[in-house]
């Protein structure tokens, strides 16, 4: 299932449209309507969400680079040399520079990446950067079991690098059956640092996900865009609406795509009715306490062996061990 992708070879496990067209008419036919938010990411939601990074409201990712940079090399040390690093949601790889740079003589780099622009696009940079740690893409969905690639020099340990906070994304359950892959992927002797986003004001939190530009709504909506587009669906654009709300008793951000008007919508000769009003649901991005995150861990068999905060306890870095 390998092609050739000069300069490196990538593992092509890229959901089909038949994936996509089951999910959107499954998660259409539901009770509330839902759309999965990993579809989010084509080229143009790629782009839009490396947009987000850049608004003053989401400061998610300011927060985790200067963390990441602060207390990279504390961590390097706790890793250890000869890491193969796995990376789940690799994105633009601005994270994994930092991570690699810090790590002593790290033996190979397998991010596993559902946008291909996004992912050929860092691992070129990365590979001219990082020359000696060979490249050993995935393209594909992470929440699906991925085969290890294995690296020419033998690694002393798998690291798995899941930052971003995208855990958030999934529910408890999805996360744990996650985190038990990734004890999997990662054997008796690997580990894990993941980023999590911490509870703190809801003002702040809903904030982030309504941004004053508008990128964020731009983000959501390009989700119907590429339905659109890949299935011949026929949402219009001006008769719907996002809207994102944090509930601090489940601490999630909840992303709706509301429907402006009473409207039917078809999708491969499917038509599915839209109330006024009436809220699709199209993402979860959960926020954690130290508890809770140890909980869902501990559930998949996996101890926090070692955390680090930003200064003002919004962003944190975990590492786990079996
Ligand atoms: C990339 C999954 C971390 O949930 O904060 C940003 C995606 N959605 N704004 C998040 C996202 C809306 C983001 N993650």
């Amino acid at each position: 299932n390998s092609v050739s992708a000069d300069p490196v070879e990538l593992t092509d496990l890229h959901p089909s449209r038949d994936d996509l067209l089951g999910d959107v008419l499954a998660g259409l036919s539901g009770t509330p309507k839902r759309l999965p938010s990993k579809y989010f990411y084509d080229r143009r939601g790629s782009e839009l969400f490396e947009e987000i990074t850049r608004q003053p409201e989401y400061y998610l990712t300011r927060v985790e680079l200067a963390l990441l940079e602060a207390e990279c090399t504390h961590i390097a040390a706790v890793v250890g040399p000869r890491a193969h690093v796995v990376e789940y949601g690799s994105g633009s790889g601005r994270k994994t520079r930092l991570l690699l740079d810090a790590l002593q003589d790290p033996v190979a780099y397998t991010p596993v990446e559902i946008s291909r622009s996004a992912l050929v696009g860092s691992v070129e940079r990365l590979d001219r950067e990082f020359g000696p740690v060979q490249m050993l893409p995935v393209l594909g969905d992470f929440t699906q079991p991925v085969p290890l690639p294995e690296p020419e020099r033998e690694a002393r340990r798998v690291l798995v690098f899941f930052p971003g906070s995208t855990l958030g994304n999934l529910t408890h359950t999805e996360s744990v059956r996650l985190l038990t892959a990734m004890r999997e992927t990662m054997g008796p002797r690997g580990a894990a640092l993941i980023g999590i986003d911490l509870q703190k004001s809801p003002v702040l939190i809903e904030a982030a996900y309504n941004d004053a530009a508008g990128v964020t709504a731009a983000f959501t909506l390009n989700l119907l865009v590429r339905l659109n587009r890949e299935l011949g669906a026929n949402f219009d654009l001006d008769a719907f609406r996002h809207r994102a709300v944090y509930l601090p008793e489940t601490g999630r951000i909840e992303t709706f795509i509301d429907s402006q008007r009473a409207q039917t919508v078809t999708v491969q000769g499917k038509a599915f009715e839209f109330a006024a009003g009436e809220a699709m649901q199209v993402e979860y991005s959960h926020k954690y306490t130290d508890e809770g995150f140890s909980a869902l861990a501990a559930r998949a068999g996996l101890a926090v062996v070692q955390g680090w905060n930003d200064p003002k306890d919004w962003f944190g870095l975990r590492l786990l061990q079996p």
